[in-house]
């Protein structure tokens, strides 16, 4: 019995990737990263990868809010080797296929997995664009700004820490409801920018005009936690008093105005078929690729 009528070890609308196609720019790359070591309160995020594939199957190609189709060449690597316990090795595997990527001209949408994961592909992309051009916004419950997190420099409340360190021209960071004093000094110190929910929600047209602001490329890195609980309870962290899916929509269209080199949506812990973190992650990606299409 045929159990499913698309393949869902495959992202929806997208091709089995080869870093051989001749398709020039832009083309999309979908890379799964199935890891979950530092995680320290809800496990699960290595099932992200394959939950989010499977609920993309959920939209349709044409996208009726934006009136547009999803158009642009997707192409769909599979999963990253991940080595269970080791942040560091896994961030190495992680910097070389997106290393790879690059050097293809991909612009790589990273699923995780936790958010540790994200230095890798900055530490991939610093080799090919001068990251003091880049802004990087970080949609996102918490700062991730500790510098050590029990002990540990490579975490997922530290990963924003240790991007930092790398000298992007900014950090921006948007939905955050959850930090240490310790944290809201250091980004005050290291011109990192944060926007509570309550600044998003209550005068959108002041962050509509600070992103519509930003000169150059930018790097997008969202972690699903960003969601109120009630449309992401799925994630490492559920924080309360979150943004809605339809104010991630609105951010997202601001956002796909400007140059993206790249995006990855991270900490889904979905560990069910339907469950509503994975589809709206799923659905985030399907906008992001939509917002990109010409038609
Ligand atoms: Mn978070």
């Amino acid at each position: 019995m045929l159990l499913y009528t698309h393949n869902p070890s495959l992202f929806a609308f997208s091709q089995e990737g080869t870093l051989s196609t001749n398709i020039t720019k832009p083309k999309f790359s979908i890379i799964g990263v199935p890891f979950d070591s530092s995680t320290t309160y809800k496990p699960g995020t290595r099932f992200g990868p394959i939950a989010i594939r499977e609920a993309s199957y959920n939209f349709e190609n044409y996208n009726i809010e934006l009136d547009k189709k999803l158009d642009v060449p997707l192409f769909d690597f599979g999963n990253l080797d991940v080595i269970h316990g080791n942040v560091r090795k896994t961030c190495n595997n992680l910097k070389e296929t997106i290393n790879d990527l690059y050097k293809n001209e991909f612009t790589p949408i990273t699923i995780g997995g936790e958010h540790s994961i994200t230095l890798g592909v900055l530490e991939a992309i610093i080799q090919y664009k001068d990251l003091s051009k880049v802004t990087i916004i970080h949609l996102d419950a918490h700062m991730d700004l500790i510098d050590e997190y029990m002990g540990e420099k490579y975490s997922h409340a530290t990963v924003m820490r240790r991007i930092s360190e790398l000298k992007p021209k900014k950090i921006i960071q948007l939905g955050i409801r959850s930090a240490s004093y310790e944290e809201k000094i250091y980004a005050d110190d290291n011109n990192i920018s944060y926007f509570k929910v309550s600044e998003i929600k209550n005068n959108f047209e002041k962050i509509n005009k600070i992103i519509n602001d930003i000169k150059g490329p930018v790097y997008v890195t969202i972690d699903m936690d960003v969601y109120d609980p009630s449309s992401a309870p799925s994630v490492g962290n559920p924080t309360p008093y979150g943004l809605s899916s339809c104010d991630i929509f609105k951010l997202m269209k601001c956002i796909c105005q400007k140059n993206i080199i790249g995006l990855d949506v991270v900490e889904v812990a979905s560990t069910s078929f339907a469950d509503i973190t994975s589809i709206n992650a799923a659905k985030l990606i399907h906008d992001f690729l939509c917002m990109q299409s010409k038609s």
